[in-house]
């Protein structure tokens, strides 16, 4: 009986979703089935791929980027594991979730970062900063508390997009910086998607590193 309380408890969650100026504006979710399949947790996946119109000269980059968070307000972890980067390469590389999920025309049609709160960059809430690869390869777990799988601004569904280059984090002279970080050319993506728990737990411990805010 207490079990099936909480169940229900847990079922009428209200969650808010602070994308409408009005303040009357819930969004009431019910959580997804996963989250009772696995232990009140949702997993994502993301399969990284080069763009198709990839330029002369850029790597092919391939991997996963995995998402969870615990229900309802769970701080959601990621981990990033990618390859194909050149193995002497000394690039930073920037990656950042990006409003849609639609690759069709490479990351062109990602359109911008995803910014459901009208901030600045690089306060999007999957702005994951900059990455430097080691022997060709880039593995991390972060920690992102304002990246959602849950509730109106969940980015289920929306993009993640490798750059070709550095995020300036809004420190550069020009507008673009406070949009983009002007990290160059969108080299590889994918598109975030619900997962069963394997992927994740199959993933060896990833260097943790906090997000760099
Ligand atoms: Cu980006
Ligand atoms: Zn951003």
């Amino acid at each position: 009986m207490k079990k099936l309380i909480s169940v229900i408890l847990l079922a009428l969650h209200i969650q808010r979703g602070d994308f409408s100026d009005n303040s009357d504006f819930h969004l009431i979710e019910a959580p997804k089935l996963e989250v009772f399949e696995f232990n009140n947790t949702i997993y994502a996946t993301c399969e990284v791929s080069p763009i198709p119109n990839l330029p002369a000269g850029q790597p092919k980059i391939f991997g996963q980027v995995l998402f969870r968070q615990v229900f309802p307000n769970g701080t959601a972890e990621v981990k990033i594991n990618l390859r194909g980067f050149p193995e002497t390469d000394n690039q930073v590389r920037a990656i950042h979730i990006h409003q849609y999920g639609d690759l069709s025309q490479g990351c062109v049609t990602a359109g911008p970062h995803y910014n459901p709160q009208d901030v600045p960059h690089p306060n999007h809430p999957g702005d994951m900063g900059n990455f430097m690869p080691k022997q060709g390869l880039i593995r991390r777990f972060l920690k992102l508390p304002e990246v959602k799988l849950f509730g109106g601004q969940s980015v289920l569904g929306r993009a993640v997009v490798v750059h070709e280059k550095e995020d300036d984090l809004g420190m550069g002279a020009d507008e673009e910086s406070k949009r983009s970080g002007n990290a160059g050319r969108r080299i590889a993506g994918c598109v975030i998607g619900i997962t069963k728990p394997h992927l994740w737990q199959k993933t060896e411990h990833v260097e943790e590193e906090e997000s760099k805010r």
